[in-house]
């Protein structure tokens, strides 16, 4: 037994005796404090809230906050998480992007996890281009997994518009664990989640026309293009059924009873340049009748491509899986209110919201109804309506992108305006700082919508921060909605760029602090070891050799890894297999390899692997990247790479 286990095994013993880690961590280096004891935690966010009916959205440090903010990043690919109404960014979820900190598109985990469902055209392309995984990704929208309308705590989804991609992220430890390439379809815009009985379906719309066969057989006759919606079975996360349809697919959403989902379409003219696809007076909502879809693909009407079935939902196929609603040139927003009755599209380059009664839609499928006969409102709010939020009081707040402003206003008073009643739907205007897309209220995506927040993600932040060069930040701000007028409450910048953002209350989320040894995150590295002969829920210390392939196992605690040095040959490849076997809150270790390129996050409780070919002979030394311990400068040790003979 080597000093470096003895001296792992018996901190081990120590930690494991003793009830409160931290307590421990203290008394050996950093203190540490635990601010998430359930009473002082519950007496915080009633301080919070406190705040709040002061007209202020200071959160004093300690003070936690009462909502969690899951922000999309556009095309950062990744998401983040903030609190609400404090505005702090607590942190970063990697998904589409590749992580320096956390080494998400680096390790053999999060690979398996990236690469997973690529096509057979992706990974030639990433082959013939060096690359193991895509670089980037432009994640627009964030929403939460639902059960009866409400918010479940389970998943949150993300889509990818650049890489035709939408991804699951499992909130027990806020780590992405599915991602899917959508085949046929192209650039995964609008995203949805089904919001009852549960999200059993993710809605996705492509956005992007291409050829159905897109070859290269036929290229420049847009009359064989199509746009693809898909529905993605969430547990599976498969593509369950997909819908061809006329004109491209924006923004989506899915009403409270289970029978639809609706997309907005700002291209139906099917134009090819930007003065064809705003041509049209009238562009449209596709709304999808899923009962219908369903049976259809039951019966086999469907045709199978590239593994899915996709059924033709294009006009004039004489079907009930679609209807097309006209709505004004080029609308963009598609949101479902609280009330389970009105969907409100936002107009864009019309200054209207129009409002229909999803109550109605089954006429529409049962009779040759004018398909308008279901809009019951169509408000005038000012110009370049984009995103809208409800309160669950029966108001909506509409983004006004060109008037910079929120507009708050009464749908039942502009139910009785379109009925020809003189009355104004308008309650309030505030101003924004600057051209704001989406919108979010706090759990205004819900049956449990509050009233009491609203975030408005500017697309310029316009004079309100100190100037940082040619490129400047988002400007995320806050708005107190508790009362009758609007009142905004905080700036916060943000880098590149959130388009979409959710307020979920923390009552509705419940994440570890330790992950479980046996996640399957690192399954099939589990096995592995298995195969070799080790146990990674002990100390371990071994190298073991597979021809040219060598596998390196290390244990670490704070603050030692088990090996504190190793031997390859030169052209090995190496994979390095961390379990970081501390069981305290918030010890989380890395390891970063000199001059590879290589580093990784390995969490309390978890195991991480990353392998790379060993090229460089002589001395590397590695290194633990996560401030862990008042010894972690010394949480090292050396690679030695013997020169090929
Ligand atoms: Cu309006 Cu991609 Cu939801 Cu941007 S989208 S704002
Ligand atoms: Cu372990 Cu720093
Ligand atoms: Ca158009």
């Amino acid at each position: 037994m080597s000093d470096t286990e003895k001296a792992g095994i018996s901190r081990r013993g120590l930690l494991g005796a003793t009830a409160t880690g931290a307590a421990v961590l203290g008394g050996m280096g950093l203190p540490r404090l635990s601010l998430m004891g359930g009473a002082a935690g519950l007496a915080t966010v009633a301080g919070a809230t406190a705040a709040r009916a002061e007209g202020g959205a200071a959160i004093a440090p300690g003070q936690l906050d009462e909502y969690y903010g899951f922000w999309s990043s556009g095309q950062s690919g990744e998401m983040r998480i903030l609190g609400i109404p404090s505005m702090r960014e607590l942190m970063r979820v990697p998904v589409f992007n590749r992580c320096s900190a956390t080494g998400w598109g680096r390790t053999n985990e999060s690979r398996r996890i990236l690469n997973e469902s690529n096509s057979a055209e992706t990974n030639a392309y990433l082959a013939a281009n060096n690359q193991v995984v895509h670089d980037n990704g432009d994640l627009h929208h964030v929403h939460m997994s639902f059960t009866e309308g409400k918010y479940d705590g389970k998943y949150l989804f993300g889509n990818d518009k650049a890489n035709t991609r939408v991804a699951r992220i499992r909130c027990d430890v806020m780590k992405t664990d599915k991602v899917l390439e959508i085949p046929n379809a192209k650039g995964i815009h609008g995203m949805r989640p089904q919001k009852w009985p549960a999200s059993n379906y993710l809605f996705c719309n492509g956005e992007d026309e291409t050829p159905l066969n897109n070859d290269g057989s036929t290229m420049n006759d847009p009359t064989t293009y199509v746009n693809i919606f898909t529905a993605v079975a969430t547990e599976e996360f498969k593509v369950a059924w997909q819908v061809m349809v006329s004109g491209n697919l924006d923004n989506t959403d899915a009403d409270y009873e289970g029978k639809w989902a609706f997309s907005t379409s700002y291209n139906s003219e099917m134009g090819m340049t930007q003065a064809d696809m705003t041509a049209a007076e009238m562009d449209h909502v596709v709304v999808f009748n899923i009962a219908e879809i369903e049976a259809g693909i039951a019966a086999g009407d469907f045709q199978e491509l590239n593994g899915c079935k996709i059924i033709d939902g294009r006009k004039g196929s004489n079907k009930n899986y679609t209807r097309y609603i006209p709505i004004a040139n080029n609308p963009h927003g598609c949101n479902m209110a609280p009330d389970k009755k009105h969907l409100c599209i936002g107009g864009k380059l019309s200054p209207t919201v129009t409002v229909i009664d999803v109550t109605k839609l089954d006429t529409l499928f049962t009779s040759d109804a004018d398909p308008r006969s279901v809009v019951v409102a169509e408000p005038e709010l000012g110009l370049g309506p984009l995103h809208t939020a409800f309160d669950g009081k029966g108001n909506a707040f509409t983004s006004l992108f060109l008037d910079s402003q929120v507009v708050k206003w009464n749908i039942e008073d502009a139910i009785r305006a379109y009925n020809g009643e003189k009355v104004d739907p308008i309650l309030d205007k505030v101003d924004v700082q600057y051209q704001p897309g989406h919108l979010k209220t706090s759990m205004g995506e819900t049956l449990d919508a509050d009233g009491k927040w609203l975030v408005c993600l500017c697309k310029f932040s316009k004079d309100r921060f100190i100037n940082v060069g040619p490129l400047k930040p988002e400007n995320d701000q806050l708005i107190d909605i508790s009362g009758d007028k609007m009142v905004v409450v905080h700036d916060g910048p943000n880098f590149a760029e959130p388009h979409d953002a959710i307020a979920v209350h923390v009552s509705k989320v419940n994440p570890l602090s330790v992950w479980n040894r046996q996640d399957p995150m690192w399954a099939e590295t589990r096995k592995q070891a298995e195969a070799d002969g080790i146990n990674l829920d002990d100390w371990q210390d071994s190298v073991i050799r597979d021809g040219n392939k060598v596998r390196v196992y290390m244990s670490s605690q704070a603050p030692t890894f088990a090996l504190d040095s190793f031997t390859v040959k030169q052209g090995d490849e190496v994979t390095v297999i961390v379990t970081n076997l501390d069981d305290i809150d918030d010890l989380t270790h890395g390891f970063t390899l000199g001059n590879h390129g290589v580093a990784m996050e390995i969490g309390p409780q978890a195991t991480s692997s990353v392998t790379f070919v060993a090229t460089q002979p002589g001395v590397h030394w590695y290194y633990c990247q996560w401030f862990c311990h008042a010894l972690h400068m010394e949480m090292r040790g050396r690679m030695l790479v013997e020169p090929a003979a």
